[in-house]
């Protein structure tokens, strides 16, 4: 289903985390990872690479490319079955937990005989863990946390993976003869973070052929319902999709049902209700007549109930149909406003693509300017060095203007210490066009610390974005705990815009907390953090983010012209 690269890098990555969990040599462990992250974010598909091909591919050797090629060969990777039977299943889930290493895990399993995530709470109750080498009252807490996480994601899966997904399917079935539209609706057109289920829509006179072409697609792994109305089939990763072929005169009525949300259609048809009106996924009906009064696009329906067209990133029941019946529904920032990408990273630490790679791929995306800001020395394993940095510049000058007359703008994403402070003094950091600063370490640290880390990083005159701010990891790591209130006043006060950080695993700020920030004035940025060509493109899932935070394009600073934006990156110093 997925793009063979995300298939394999998948599969390495797992067989790294293996070899990890079972204690095994880190060097391996690490040349594993590498060449997961290599191998994802390639622009080239690897199905259709030799050995020789696959070698040139970063961080990919001899013995890898053959691994690889077996894989795509048989479907298997021996090592990687051996590694799986070699470890209890129980370790596994448990490294599950967002914020349990494979160590820990191994250290449970073996000296607590831990082997369930249902285990390992009652163990926490009756608090064993805190006598164990390594572990402690603030382990515990952390612990618990992750399993809660873990039981809030339950199957959910990332925004970009249903995405790719459905479009697919999409591509497939709007091909057959008979079909006068598709689209996909549900959380995945409102795009939320995570997606429970896929629901695609088909505008056809007769579903047979439909229904039968999904339970057929090449990823299609089990059909779980095959009828008239409704198809719902399991995809290979396990993602369910329910297939809706609706008559084409009922097409509007229907993806404005099906898109949700549920607490947006209550909201949707107590407005009917009040207005003697009929609201279902037929259409809109006089209640007392029966006559139908709208069905075929979603505009007319939302018209008839006297609202506008309501995009479906604000369909959640957070006001958007009080304001559309004011007239006051806000006119979202969409990807076309965006005029670059203001982080991103090259092969000079841990991007995969060299400087001249990922500029012309930014140019190819129409930017009018791209900020290059590769990791500052603090995170030591990316062997920054001022040499390094100011080489770096003189090259991003060099490419001023080569593309389309596209501005590059050279930065760096900074890492803030435990403490606060930054990777480069002062005079240093003037130098840069501008600077991201993110938090990388010591994620729990206690809600002071944190709170007075972010707040003392926005204070910084040379910090112009917060990174990733609150840290999550969609499914694997909570967000920092810190007064994200006292945050947002310091970003307004300072005129430090907040990140909307596009990655998939990553949308953080989420929707939630660009909503609240938005009240204190804040500004954002909508970036990729792209570590790959290919992840110049994440940039429609932070828009997506951005649109359900509210935010217009007057409130994102890679929307404005360079002109303003640099004043902005001024910061009054
Ligand atoms: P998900 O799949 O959990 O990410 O979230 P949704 O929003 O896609 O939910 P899903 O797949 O259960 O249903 C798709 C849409 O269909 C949902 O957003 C609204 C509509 N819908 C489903 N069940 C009901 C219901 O019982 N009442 C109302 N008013 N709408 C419903
Ligand atoms: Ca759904
Ligand atoms: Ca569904
Ligand atoms: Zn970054």
């Amino acid at each position: 289903m997925a793009r063979a690269n995300d298939d394999v890098a998948a599969v390495l990555q797992e067989y790294a985390d293996l070899v990890a969990i079972s204690g095994g040599d880190a060097f391996r462990v690490r040349s594993y990872e590498k060449a997961a992250r290599a191998i994802g974010g390639y622009p080239a598909d690897v199905a259709r690479l030799d050995a020789k091909g696959l070698q040139e591919i970063p961080n990919v050797g001899k013995s890898i490319a053959e691994k690889v090629l077996a894989y795509l060969g048989t479907g298997r990777l021996p090592a990687l079955d051996e590694a799986r039977a070699a470890i209890p299943a129980g370790v596994r889930e448990l490294t599950r937990i967002p914020g349990l290493g494979p160590r820990k895990a191994l250290v449970l399993h073996d000296e607590l005989g831990i082997s369930s995530v249902q285990q390992l709470r009652d163990a926490i109750d009756a608090e064993k863990l805190r006598d164990l080498k390594g572990f402690g009252e603030r382990t515990e807490e952390n612990i618990l946390h992750g399993i809660a996480l873990l039981e809030q994601s339950g199957d959910r899966i990332l925004l970009s993976t249903a995405t790719d997904v459905a479009e697919r399917i999409l591509a497939e079935l709007s091909q057959l003869p008979g079909c006068r539209d598709s689209a996909y609706a549900g959380s995945l057109r409102r795009m939320r973070d995570t997606i429970g289920d896929v629901d695609v829509l088909v505008a056809a006179e007769r579903p047979a052929r439909f229904m039968t072409a999904l339970t057929r697609l090449p990823g299609t792994a089990e059909v779980i319902a095959h009828g008239d109305k409704k198809t719902s089939v399991r995809t290979e990763s396990g993602l369910q999709v329910d297939l809706r072929v609706l008559p084409p005169g009922s097409f509007g009525a229907g993806l404005q049902y099906f898109t949700g949300s549920k607490a947006h259609n209550i909201r949707t048809r107590e407005l009917a209700v009040r207005n003697g009106l009929k609201l279902s996924e037929y259409g809109i009906f006089d209640a007392e007549s029966g006559d139908v009064l709208a069905s075929e696009t979603e505009e007319e329906v939302y018209a008839r109930l006297g609202l506008p067209w309501i995009p479906p990133t604000l369909r959640e029941d957070r006001g958007e149909v009080a304001a559309g019946l004011r007239g006051e529904l806000p006119e979202l920032v969409t990807e076309e406003d965006v005029r670059g990408d203001l982080h991103t990273h090259t092969d000079l630490t841990d991007g995969l693509a060299p400087l001249e790679d990922m500029v012309a791929a930014a140019a190819d995306r129409g930017y009018a300017y791209y900020a290059v800001t590769d990791h500052a020395p603090n995170l030591a394993m990316q062997r920054m060095t001022d040499e390094k940095m100011l080489a770096q510049r003189e090259q991003v000058r060099a490419l001023d203007r080569k593309h389309h007359g596209m501005r590059l703008l050279h930065g760096t994403e900074l890492n803030i210490g435990p403490d606060g402070s930054l990777d480069w003094p002062d005079d240093f950091l003037a130098g840069f066009d501008l600077c991201v600063a993110s938090v990388h370490s010591h994620f729990t640290q206690s809600r002071t610390d944190l709170t007075h880390r972010l707040v003392r990083a926005c204070e910084n005159p040379y910090v112009n974005v917060i990174g990733h701010p609150t840290t999550r990891r969609i499914g694997s790591r909570p967000p920092v705990d810190a007064d994200l209130d006292a945050v947002f006043e310091a970003a307004a006060r300072t005129g430090t815009a907040l990140e909307v950080n596009a990655h998939p695993e990553r949308l953080d700020l989420c929707d939630e907390d660009i909503l609240r920030a938005r009240e204190y004035g804040v500004k954002f940025a909508i970036d990729s953090d792209a570590h790959a060509t290919t992840h110049l493109a994440y940039l429609r899932y932070g828009v997506g983010t951005a649109q359900r935070g509210w935010l217009t394009p007057d409130d994102v600073v890679n929307t404005w012209p360079l002109t303003k934006l640099r004043r902005f990156l001024r910061k009054g110093r």
